[in-house]
């Protein structure tokens, strides 16, 4: 069965091949380019639901969606729901930079990146074999993962994306972007929330 992957955000959609893996066996993970919705929702699930429910009703199609960002405790959860574009327009380095300068002077640096997936199955799509009309409802799923860190004082690392450079996970030596994929990929807010997710995607499109 194919599923689509509800973003326009081309790392995300590596990471998500790669942590998603084996737990895809049976479905067809479809990119989507179709119109992006506006992401007027208050909190990572709301946004992740709106990407979600406009990706499989422009499809047809079951469709997935995260929603993430970086949540400063110190800047009262910002930049949170607004990340990808804090700096006024979607360019990670300015956004990273940005949270830097807002964060001079300040000792508490403890931050969180979440990361909020979500599952859309559209009215009809049987659950399973045994389902052979499927519901007459739309059926919508979210978990929301958080992983938590501090943010660093400058920027160090070469892999990952957005503000990986600066955030220095729990327990670990340095940045996310210092870390390996491997690594990013069993600890990180998108690995923990698919994570939890994908038994839910199996249950509903493959009984
Ligand atoms: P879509 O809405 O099309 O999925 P987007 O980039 O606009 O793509 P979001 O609104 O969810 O996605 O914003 C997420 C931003 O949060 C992203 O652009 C990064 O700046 C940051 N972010 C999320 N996950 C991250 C990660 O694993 N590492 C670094 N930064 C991350």
């Amino acid at each position: 069965m194919q599923v689509v992957l509800a973003t326009h955000n081309a790392h995300k959609v590596l990471e998500l091949r790669r942590i998603l893996g084996p737990a895809l066996d049976g479905l067809e993970l479809v990119a989507y380019d179709g119109p992006e919705p506006v992401e007027d929702g208050e909190t990572f699930a709301a946004n992740a639901l709106i990407k979600a429910r406009a990706a499989s009703a422009h499809t047809g199609l079951p469709a997935l969606a995260d929603d993430s960002g970086v949540c400063v405790d110190a800047l009262g959860g910002a930049p949170g729901i607004h990340s990808a574009r804090y700096a006024g327009t979607r360019n990670d380095s300015d956004n990273l930079e940005l949270l830097l300068k807002n964060l001079e002077g300040v000792d508490d640096r403890a931050a969180q990146f979440a990361c909020a997936a979500a599952l859309v199955v559209p009215a009809g799509v049987a659950a399973g074999a045994s389902d052979v009309a499927g519901s007459a409802e739309s059926r919508e799923f979210v978990e929301l993962a958080l992983w938590p860190g501090t943010i660093a004082a400058h920027r160090s690392g070469a892999a990952g994306f957005g503000y990986d450079p600066i955030f220095c996970p729990d327990g670990q030596q340095g940045t996310s972007a210092e870390l390996t994929a491997e690594e990013k990929d069993v600890l990180s807010h998108r690995a923990q929330a698919f994570t939890a997710i994908m038994p839910i995607v199996r249950a509903q499109l493959l009984g």
